[in-house]
């Protein structure tokens, strides 16, 4: 997913939610001295004016932790983001089979 901030001011993802999961939080994931390392992002993700920032596997993620009824590939998963200036935004999300993208996060 690609998040563009086209506003005149900075913003900031500052939770999402799902009712296909109990949960969703935002990690970073980063290569240090050839181990990866995941790290939750309590203060959220922030959007600069006029840039785009990409969540993907291996990199800045949403995770959805206790997914609820099973996700079967080919499933569309409603997902709310709220943003501290724009509030909330509903995009749907398509389950993709696990490893489909080249930078496939594994353990999740
Ligand atoms: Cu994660």
């Amino acid at each position: 997913m690609v998040l563009r901030n086209e506003g005149a001011v900075p913003d900031r993802l500052m939770a999402a939610s799902s009712p296909m999961a109990r949960a969703i939080e935002m990690h970073h994931m980063s290569m240090t001295d050839g181990i990866m390392r995941m790290r939750p992002l309590p203060d959220g993700i922030v959007l600069p004016t006029g840039q785009s920032v990409r969540l993907e596997p291996g990199g800045l993620h949403l995770m959805l932790v206790g997914p609820i009824g099973g996700l079967a590939q080919g499933t569309r998963v409603p997902v709310t983001l709220r943003f501290e200036r724009a509030g909330e935004v509903t995009v749907e999300l398509a389950v993709e089979a696990a490893g489909s993208r080249a930078s496939a996060h594994q353990g999740h």
